[in-house]
């Protein structure tokens, strides 16, 4: 279920105020939802519109949406230990759709159950066909970067 957008700056598409649209979603196994929450806010504090999915998306919904809004940047958030097989799932339905194939899509959290040592997760994401890959254990320093370097969509 989608939760709640409050607070989000500016209008969905307005794209003039140098923010991104961004869709932030969970992942079809996931419940935890504390995690997004706190990207959804993070990314509005940063001057962002966000669109956040909530829980347990189906990867036929997630894709559906990205249809449906043409985010700038779709950033999934995973915690249950299941994200790198529901990732890799949920990428190849994205890229699957034609007009989805340029997306910016890049997933984070706790990809596994082997902490630190998941690094094959990340390769195995990255080649799956997500543009970033953000371990937990590295911080919010990464992403803060990635998504700060991105520029904004001119749209006419
Ligand atoms: C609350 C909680 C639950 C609640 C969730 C309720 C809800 N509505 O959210 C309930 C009880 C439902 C639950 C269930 C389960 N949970 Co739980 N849960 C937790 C707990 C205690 C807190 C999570 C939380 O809300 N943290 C607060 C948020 C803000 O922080 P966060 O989730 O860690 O996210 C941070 C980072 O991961 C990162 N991040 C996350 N996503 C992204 C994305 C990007 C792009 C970036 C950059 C960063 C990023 O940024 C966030 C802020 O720092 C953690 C343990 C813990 N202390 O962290 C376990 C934990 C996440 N759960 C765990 C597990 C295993 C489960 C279950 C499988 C247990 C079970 N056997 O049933 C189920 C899974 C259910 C499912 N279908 O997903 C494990 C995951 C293990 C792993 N991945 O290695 C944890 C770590 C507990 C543990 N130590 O074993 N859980």
């Amino acid at each position: 279920m989608e939760l709640e957008n409050t607070g989000s700056p500016g209008t969905w598409g307005g794209g003039l105020d140098g923010g991104l649209d961004i869709i932030v979603s969970g992942l079809a196994s996931d419940a935890h939802t504390w995690n997004l929450v706190y990207l959804q806010l993070f990314l509005e504090e940063r001057g962002h519109r966000v669109r956040n999915l909530g829980a347990c998306v189906p990867d036929a919904m997630l894709v559906e949406q990205c249809l449906r809004h043409d985010p700038d940047l779709v950033v999934l958030g995973t915690v249950n230990g299941h994200g790198w097989q529901d990732g890799e799932r949920a990428i190849g339905a994205l890229r699957a759709r034609p007009e989805l194939v340029g997306t910016r899509v890049v997933i984070g959290g706790k990809l596994g159950i082997d902490g630190p040592r998941g690094v094959s997760h990340t390769d195995r994401l990255r080649a799956a066909g997500f543009d970033a890959v953000f371990a937990d254990h590295a911080g919010m320093t990464p992403f803060r970067s990635y998504v700060d370097a991105l520029p904004a969509r001119v749209r006419t």
